[in-house]
């Protein structure tokens, strides 16, 4: 899974990425313009698995995994720095992104940008026109191959062809109207038919605020909300890069002290999970207790996969206990012997949080 960082020249794209990733890439004192991308993995925060490692002491501890990728170059004047759309760098970067993380400023910059205020909803409106815009050619450039095909198109293809066209029309009207393909209904049969064409306004996106420390008045936050697929947050950028570079120490110390769980990052990392619709089962045992990735709504046999190909070839059963349980339990035995270990077969949907043992005969 990819998350691509996008946002303003000098919105906090490269804090944020630091803070979320303890990297330490670079931040502006100007902005270049140009596109650059860095990357890192990340694991994704999540109590049950330092809970159940605590339980089962085991030789390695996995966490689930992201990667971001912070990518600059975006202007929000409806083109790159070649004069033309986004710049192809930038293009490529963010189609491979399964959501985006959208930094919006919303701290006095100090760089110069600032002659206009503070004024978040404008940023975020300007950068949401470079995505419509980058969309509308692509769409735009499609809707032309479409009509040229239906002239030498055989019946059959012809039809399948007008189906295509009469969707690609609609996303040109929808994105001329400001309206963002992920807000758009589309059947099952239309999202595959257009996965291909990585859509910027049809991915997954979190709406990062990235505020000053000393301030904290952005309430209004239902003007991003009303999109689907589309979730918000504040966060103070400049404050979680200093916190994560911190010791571990020094920064229990210094949440405990401003009265906070965990960093505020940690709740951005799992909001983004949910978004993508992900969820994880977890495998546990002495050598070790790792957490898994899958879509929600996976099988057992799906799960089985995504641990290795042969666990999927050669599934038999798998031996559920949901996380609840194994906790209430204690251990795996007390478990077994109240019977709270469940056999399931291929079809079973997997739960967020269900411990599973496949087990497999190759
Ligand atoms: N006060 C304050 N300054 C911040 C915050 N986040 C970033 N900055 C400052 O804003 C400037 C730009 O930050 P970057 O993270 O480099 O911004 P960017 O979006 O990566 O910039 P480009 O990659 O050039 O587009 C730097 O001087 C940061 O120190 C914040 O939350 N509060
Ligand atoms: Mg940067």
């Amino acid at each position: 899974m990819e998350i691509g960082i996008v946002g303003l020249p000098l919105a906090g794209k490269t804090t944020i990425f630091n803070a979320l990733t303890r990297s330490q890439a670079q931040t502006a004192g100007y902005s270049s313009g140009r596109c650059e991308v860095h990357t890192a993995v990340v694991d994704v925060p999540d109590p049950r698995v330092d809970i159940l490692s605590e339980m089962f002491h085991p030789r390695k501890t996995t966490r689930a995994k992201i990667q971001f990728n912070d990518i600059s170059g975006i202007t929000g004047k409806g083109q790159g720095s070649n004069g033309g759309g986004l710049d192809a760098q930038v293009l490529t970067a963010l189609s491979k992104s399964d959501a985006l993380l959208q930094v919006v400023r919303a701290f006095a910059s100090e760089q110069g940008i600032d002659q206009e205020g503070i004024d978040p909803q404008r940023d975020w409106e300007a950068l949401q026109l470079d995505l419509l815009i980058s969309d509308l050619a692509i769409v735009e450039r499609r809707i032309e191959r479409i009509e040229a095909g239906m002239k030498k198109a055989r019946a059959d293809e012809a039809a399948a062809l007008q189906r295509e066209l009469a969707l690609m029309r609609r996303f040109a009207e929808a994105l001329e109207a400001n309206t963002p393909i992920r807000d758009l209904d589309m059947t099952e049969e239309e999202q595959t038919l257009i996965r291909g064409f990585q859509f910027l306004t049809a991915k997954p996106s979190m709406v990062v605020f990235n505020a000053a420390e000393n301030d904290g008045h952005i309430t209004d936050l239902d003007w991003v909300h009303a999109h689907k697929q589309t979730s918000a947050l504040v966060l103070k950028g400049a404050l979680e890069m200093e916190i994560a570079q911190m010791p571990p120490e020094d920064m229990q110390l210094f949440l405990e002290e401003y009265g906070l769980a965990e960093p505020g990052l940690n709740a951005l990392v799992r909001e983004c999970y949910r978004l993508l619709g992900l969820m994880s089962f977890f495998t546990v045992g002495e050598d070790e207790v790792r957490a898994w990735t899958v879509r929600q709504g996976a099988t057992a046999v799906e799960a089985a996969g995504a641990i290795h190909s042969d666990l999927a070839r050669g599934f038999i059963r798998a031996e559920v206990i949901s996380y609840d349980d194994m906790i209430a339990c204690g251990t795996m035995a007390q478990a077994r012997s109240q019977g709270k270990l469940r056999l399931e077969g291929k079809q079973y949907i997997v739960q967020d949080g269900d411990i599973l043992n496949i087990r497999f005969n190759v």
